[in-house]
């Protein structure tokens, strides 16, 4: 794993531990597991509702010395009831009083979407907050006011298109660390991936393994999952590989961080060992031919009718 220390601390493990959907009961075990394997990374969020667990899993490990914190890379969330810049720090407060440390390495605007503070999810329209009312930079400088309070080391983002990073980067001070978004085969982003290389900002891919789910997409003939796709069963076949470890390598090659989910500890190894497969150029170039532009979270829960978000807008170049 790519994990070179600096000053002591760590730097970002380019693998790392999805921890949406892990059940509260199930969630610690996995982490546990998770670090006697040898993870590192763990992606959390306050929306989760599982940070209290995970809190309990990490402390017992650094208790115990299975870890050091120094060897540690958290990351947590802002949820987007909290944009508010007087609601940050409060928020990122709970999120470390769960996961029982003094700092994050990494925390992140989870999305570019802002509801009103007493709601968790909007039911109705009136219950989310426009942009132009909440403006996002006036969440990044609370953001870099958390760094600057070493409440958390570095700051990013999650679900930004090239139009929001290009905001931040104009009128932030610090440049988000990362931007973690939706990648694996189907939704292979390259303006995204160009744009983030030519910035110099990490991309991190979320559901690398397509979420448990096959795209409903008869338009595209497209209804088999990432994990079943032939030509990622056949390179799995050819590599003595499985599919998720053909989809973690490809996401590995493309340098991107990547943070698959598991609760099961055969899987989390097989995932972590994704780590030793090379895939040649040829073979990503043949990939290249499965991607269908299909996001598996597009973000419609955000655009019920009458809301100020829309589905084109959280995803749009213009
Ligand atoms: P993933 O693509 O990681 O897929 C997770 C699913 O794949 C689960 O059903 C899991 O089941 C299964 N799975 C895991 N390993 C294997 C394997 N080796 N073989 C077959 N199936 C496997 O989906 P996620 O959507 O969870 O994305 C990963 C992480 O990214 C999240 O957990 C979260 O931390 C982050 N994320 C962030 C978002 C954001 O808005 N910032 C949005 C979405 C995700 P099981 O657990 O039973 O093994
Ligand atoms: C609303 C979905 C969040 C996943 O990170």
């Amino acid at each position: 794993m790519t994990h070179t220390p600096i000053d002591g601390l760590a730097t970002i493990p380019r693998l790392g531990l999805g921890t949406w959907k892990s059940k509260r009961g199930e969630v610690g075990a996995a982490i546990t597991a998770a670090l006697d394997i040898g993870y590192r990374h763990f992606d959390c969020a306050s929306i989760y509702n599982n940070e209290k667990e995970i809190g309990t899993a990490l402390s017992a490990a650094i208790s115990t010395g299975t870890v050091r914190r120094e060897q540690l890379w958290i990351s947590s969330k802002l949820w987007n009831n909290a944009h508010a810049a007087k609601h940050v720090r409060p928020a990122l407060e709970r999120t470390l009083k769960n996961l029982q440390l003094d700092h994050l390495d990494l925390y992140l605007i989870h999305w570019p979407v802002s509801f009103k503070a007493d709601i968790t999810f909007p039911k109705r329209p009136e219950q989310f907050i426009a942009a132009a009312d909440l403006p996002i930079i006036e969440t990044w400088r609370a953001m870099e006011k958390m760094v600057k309070k070493g409440l958390c080391r570095h700051i990013g983002v999650c679900n930004f298109n090239t139009r929001r990073l290009i905001e931040l980067e104009e009128n932030g001070s610090q440049k988000p660390y990362t931007n973690q978004i939706e990648l694996h085969p189907f939704l292979q982003q390259p303006q995204m991936i160009k744009y983030c290389a030519k910035s110099s900002i990490q991309l991190t891919a979320y559901s690398p393994l397509g979420s448990g789910k096959a795209p409903q997409r008869e338009d595209l003939k497209a209804t088999v999952s990432l994990l079943n796709h032939p030509k990622i069963v056949n390179l799995a076949l050819k590599k003595q590989a499985t599919p998720a470890q053909i989809l973690i390598a490809w996401a590995l090659t493309r340098q991107t961080i990547v943070i698959p989910k598991s609760i099961h500890h055969a899987r989390l190894m097989e995932n972590f060992q994704a780590q030793h497969i090379t895939i040649s150029t040829n073979e990503m170039m043949d990939l290249c031919q499965i991607d269908l532009g299909h996001r598996f979270l597009d973000g419609s829960f955000f655009a019920p009718p009458g809301s100020p978000y829309t589905v084109n807008n959280l995803w749009d170049e213009s």
